[in-house]
């Protein structure tokens, strides 16, 4: 371990949370010297590149849903964790507009679930988009006092609709999963060897440039035999993946816009988090800005062209946030929930701080936040 890292090590503190403190404080200047980059070309100690079935998947269907052919994918993985690949933006130039846009506009519409309908009546949370693209387009947040409800927006659930409270998911709380998102899951989780993938849920995170959110493991689902996929949009993030256990040590490493994560077999169930937001780096950027590619979509594609009007809200919203979606399969072959009394939306927050939410992932004794708004990031509660 370099030094920076040693240094944070030094007394009993447990290590990934000195870690996380470590790249979450903003009262000095940041040293990244130690965060694995995938995207540099340059093969840390840690990093091995692998190569994946490019039979696994017709080039079609890859292109099809806004991704490169499988042999043209720059995957890898990372010594010390078997079953944790990382590919570094697969998606074709142009397509991340779509996923940005399904992702601010079309996937926090109803019925999918989200933080503001526990503050808000449905009224208001119907048309979040539409209340929010008018300012976005024309007013920078700088030029504002309220935030629009797109820039509230901190979660949303897809498909069986996680349960903060009970840690759950069940059978009487389901909406269906958009068929794009799954086409998409099915074929990226193909390429790398888990043929067959249903995507079942998914959680959308939205992080402002000062989020974080804590140290957790995905557990909820009753069949860890299936991956955990994640995909990120818009700035940069330190992501740190840990161990089994809370206290060991993370490895930090970026992600940028378009990377693809997969977690499966024993990375499946490693500690993780997100400490910091980082601004995209130059090359990164590019993608961010550049309407003229967003609506260039291949011959054949399932994605239908990004409006130039819904472009300049994307474009203006990811400038200075991220989103990341991670997608789960909830059940095994033939496994259903048990019994469960029905649950309604939840339209009350009694007993909470305002904007976020509360998972405890190792019984009570620390709660991860899901929030990213402002100040109130995950280490109040969590430290
Ligand atoms: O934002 C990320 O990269 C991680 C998200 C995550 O861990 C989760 O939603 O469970
Ligand atoms: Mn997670």
């Amino acid at each position: 371990m370099a030094k920076m890292a040693a240094s944070v090590l030094d007394n009993s503190e447990d290590a990934f949370r000195k870690i996380f403190k470590f790249y979450k404080r903003r009262d000095l200047p940041p040293d990244f010297r130690d965060v694995t980059d995938f995207c540099s070309g340059a093969a840390g100690e840690k990093i091995v590149p692998v190569k994946l079935n490019p039979a696994a998947v017709r080039d079609g269907d890859a292109v099809s849903v806004g991704l490169k052919p499988i042999r043209d994918w720059r995957a890898f993985s990372l010594q010390g964790y078997p079953g944790f690949i990382f590919i570094s933006n697969p998606f074709l130039r142009g397509s991340q507009a779509y996923w940005v846009r399904q992702c601010l506009k079309t996937y926090p519409q109803k019925p999918n679930v989200c933080n503001l309908d526990m503050h808000m009546p449905l009224s208001d949370t119907q048309d979040i988009w539409g209340r929010s693209a008018q300012v976005l387009r024309f007013a920078s947040s700088e030029k504002r006092q309220a935030k629009t409800l797109l820039e509230k927006l901190r979660w949303v659930t897809l498909g069986y609709h996680y349960n903060w409270d009970t840690k759950t998911y069940s059978a009487n709380h389901f909406t269906p999963f958009p068929s794009d998102l799954h086409a998409l899951s099915f074929r990226i989780t193909a390429a790398c060897g888990f043929p067959g993938f249903s995507s079942e849920a998914a959680i959308l995170n939205y992080y402002r440039s000062d989020s974080s959110l804590g140290i957790h493991v995905d557990e909820s689902e009753l069949d860890h035999s299936w991956p955990l996929l994640s995909l990120s949009f818009g700035q940069s993030a330190i992501f740190l993946l840990g161990g089994p256990r809370k206290q060991d040590p993370p490895t930090a490493m970026f992600i940028h816009s378009g990377d693809v994560m997969l977690m499966s077999g024993p990375s499946r169930l490693l500690y993780h988090a997100v400490p910091r937001i980082v601004p995209a780096p130059q090359e990164r950027a590019a993608v961010l800005e550049d309407f003229s590619s967003a609506s260039s979509l291949q011959e054949g594609s399932m994605l239908e062209a990004v409006a130039e009007e819904d472009w300049a809200v994307c474009s203006r919203y990811i400038q200075s946030s991220r989103v990341n979606v991670t997608v789960r399969q909830v059940l095994g072959p033939g496994q259903s929930f048990p019994e469960m009394p029905p649950i309604s939306v939840q339209r009350s927050d009694e007993g909470r701080t305002d904007g976020y939410h509360n998972e405890s992932a190792d019984g009570d004794r620390w709660k991860r936040k899901r929030s990213c708004s402002g100040s109130d990031s995950v280490g109040t509660k969590e430290t």
